[in-house]
């Protein structure tokens, strides 16, 4: 498998950890959301929709949008699975994951960005309090579903990682690079943490790959 993907892509995080957690070999090209290049005619062939990530089976046939594509790997590669095994489960743990998904990450994406930069002309600080005000409500909701809820477990549902723990960690992250203290979101912190414990997901972290840049690394020592 191709899979496209960006060091700092939220989206292109949740199938880097679905790939680790099923140990699917994959190889990664980098799509420079910076320099836009997933506007070039080659990646919009790809995905015309030009958004990240892409996966690209040795058939040809493209996957795209994150969640679709973990659920395919669900599919293909039930063992060991990231969703519960009853509907319930399956419908709660879908939901949180679409809560970050479909809800807040969408307000804090590039095109979105550009928008309110380039054609709503909104200054920087504008910028930021945008930014600020979606991931806090995102995580804000997130807490009220995952806090003296009974299937909370270790992660956000039961104790092992499901999507909704994979879609989680990428809009904690974004709160952590905003330097926001989690205290306020407990539960939200607590199954961060349980989750970036494991390899699978501390490997996918953006500031962990081949494309990030040097700059951005984590200081050695
Ligand atoms: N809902 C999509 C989001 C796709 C998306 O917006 N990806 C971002 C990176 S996280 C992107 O490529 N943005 C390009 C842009 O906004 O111009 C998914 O989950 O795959």
């Amino acid at each position: 498998m191709k899979f496209f993907s960006f060091w700092r892509s939220q989206a292109s995080f949740r199938v880097r950890i679905a790939l680790n957690l099923k140990q699917l070999p994959a190889d990664v090209v980098f799509v420079d959301l910076d320099t836009d290049a997933h506007h070039t005619d080659e990646f919009r062939r790809i995905n015309p929709q030009m958004a990240l990530p892409a996966l690209v089976e040795d058939d040809g046939t493209v996957l795209f949008q994150s969640l679709a594509i973990l659920e395919f790997l669900e599919e293909k590669y039930p063992s060991p699975a990231i969703l519960p095994t009853d509907a319930n489960g399956r419908a709660r743990v879908r939901a949180l994951a679409l809560m970050v998904a479909c809800e807040g990450h969408p307000l804090l994406v590039p095109r979105v960005r550009r928008y309110l930069d380039r054609e709503l002309n909104l200054r920087d600080e504008q910028q930021n309090a945008w930014r600020r005000h979606w991931t806090i409500e995102t995580l804000t909701a997130l807490e009220g579903h995952l806090a003296g809820n009974k299937d909370t477990g270790k992660f956000c549902h039961g104790d092992t990682p499901t999507m909704a723990d994979i879609c989680l960690v990428g809009h904690v992250t974004v709160a952590v690079m905003q330097q926001m203290p989690l205290d306020r979101w407990p539960t939200a912190k607590r199954v961060f943490e349980t989750a970036m414990a494991l390899p699978e997901f501390a490997t996918a972290h953006p500031l962990l790959q081949p494309d990030t840049p040097e700059a951005m690394r984590p200081k050695k020592g």
